[in-house]
C-alpha cells in the first residue's frame, strides 16, 4: 500500500478495452471521479500494432491507464483458439505497458486472470502460488500471457521505478457480457440456455463437463469498484487477487441460474467437454485488509444479468 493515494482527479485516464464487459464497467465507474476518460474504438486504433499504439499514445498522453483489452473467452474457445490467446494478448499488453514507460504514463493497472495459478494450486489460492506448479492445459496460452504481464509491469517497477501494479479478477460476469454459446463463459451461457428451453417448452438444458468443478464469480460492477480503489491505494509489485469470497459448483449454479430465469426442467452434462480447472477460489484476504469489499451477491448479480441480457443481448 503506497503512502499517500494516487489521485484520479483532473487526470487523463485511458481505459484500454472499453468496449468489453471490465472495460465498460470501468468507464461507467469512473464518471464519478471527476477524470477525463480516453477510449478508442477498434477502427481508430488496432493494439496488437505497436507503431499504432505508440502514435496513439504519444498524442492523446494518457495520465494514467487501466489496461483491460484482451482476447477473452469461455473454457472452449480458450482450448481451440490458442494462437489468439497467447498472441494477441502478449502483443497488446506489451505495446501498452512499453509505450506507458516510454512517455511516462504516472500510473498503469494490468488486468489479469485466475487461470495464471497452477491447475492444483491449494485453496483458497493465495498470490503466494504463482509458478508453484503445471497450469490448467485448457486455458495455459492465456495464463501465460496474463503471467507475463504481471512480469513486465513488475520488470519496469525494479528497473524503472514505474508505478504499474497488476490485479487478477475470479470468474466475471454480468452487464456487457458475452453471451454466445461457443466462446462464452458458463454463467451467460446457462442464462441463455436457461432463457432458450424456458421459451421453448424443452424438457432440459445440456450443460458442459460433469457439473463438479466449482468457480468463484464476481459481478462486474463490483470488479470496476475493486480497479478504481486499487488504482487508487494500491502500489505494490505483487499482484493482488479480486475475488468474490466463496464458490460453488457449476451444477449448483446452474440450479441458481434456472431458478432465476424460471425454467423448471432438467440438468444433462455432456461430459465430453472439459471440466477444466477442478477450483480456483482466490484468497482476497490482501484486498480485503486494505478496505475493499464486494457488494452485489450472486441472486442479485444472476438477476441483474438477465435482465440486462433481455434488454439488451437477446
Ligand atoms: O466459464 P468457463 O468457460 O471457464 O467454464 P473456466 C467453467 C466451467 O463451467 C467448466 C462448465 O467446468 C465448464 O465445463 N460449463 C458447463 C460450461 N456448461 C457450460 C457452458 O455452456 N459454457 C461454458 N463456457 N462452460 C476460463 C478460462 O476457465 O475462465 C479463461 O478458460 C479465464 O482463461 C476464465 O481464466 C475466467 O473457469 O473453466
Amino acid at each position: 500500500m503506497s503512502g499517500s493515494p494516487y489521485s484520479l482527479s483532473g487526470k487523463r485516464i485511458w481505459v484500454a478495452g472499453h468496449r468489453g464487459m471490465v472495460g465498460s464497467a470501468i468507464v461507467r465507474r469512473l464518471a464519478a471521479e471527476n477524470c477525463a476518460i480516453l477510449t478508442a474504438t477498434r477502427d481508430v486504433l488496432d493494439l496488437t500494432r505497436q507503431q499504432d499504439v505508440e502514435s496513439w499514445m504519444n498524442e492523446t498522453k494518457p495520465q494514467a491507464i487501466f489496461l483491460a483489452a484482451a482476447t477473452v473467452g469461455g473454457i472452449l474457445a480458450n482450448d481451440t483458439r490458442p494462437t489468439e490467446f497467447l498472441t494477441d494478448n502478449l502483443q497488446i499488453q506489451t505495446n501498452i505497458i512499453t509505450t506507458a514507460h516510454t512517455i511516462g504514463v504516472e500510473k498503469l493497472m494490468f488486468l489479469g486472470s485466475s487461470c495464471i495459478y497452477p491447475r492444483l494450486a491449494p485453496q483458497p489460492i493465495h498470490e503466494d502460488a504463482l509458478l508453484t506448479g503445471p497450469l490448467e492445459p485448457t486455458n495455459a496460452w492465456y495464463a501465460i500471457a496474463k503471467i507475463a504481464g504481471i512480469k513486465q509491469c513488475q520488470a519496469y517497477r525494479r528497473e524503472y521505478d514505474r508505478d504499474f501494479i497488476s490485479c487478477m479478477p475470479t470468474n466475471l460476469y454480468g452487464p456487457g457480457d458475452n453471451f454466445d454459446l461457443q466462446s462464452s463463459h458458463v454463467l451467460p451461457a446457462l442464462i441463455v440456455k436457461a432463457h432458450n428451453a424456458k421459451i421453448q417448452n424443452a424438457p432440459s438444458v445440456t450443460l458442459w463437463g460433469s457439473g463438479s468443478p466449482s468457480r468463484e464469480f464476481l459481478y462486474v460492477e463490483d470488479m470496476a469498484d475493486a480497479c478504481v480503489f486499487l488504482m487508487k491505494h494500491y502500489s505494490e509489485a505483487e499482484h493482488i487477487n479480486v475475488g468474490f469470497g466463496s464458490d460453488l459448483t457449476i451444477r449448483a449454479l446452474a440450479e441458481r441460474v434456472c431458478k432465476i430465469v424460471g425454467f423448471k426442467g432438467t440438468l444433462i452434462y455432456d461430459t465430453t467437454k472439459p471440466d477444466g480447472t477442478p477450483r480456483k477460489l482466490l484468497d482476497s484476504e490482501r484486498l480485503h485488509k486494505l478496505g475493499w469489499q464486494p457488494s452485489v451477491d450472486l441472486d442479485e448479480g444472476i438477476a441483474k444479468t438477465y435482465a440486462w441480457y433481455l434488454e439488451h443481448a437477446r
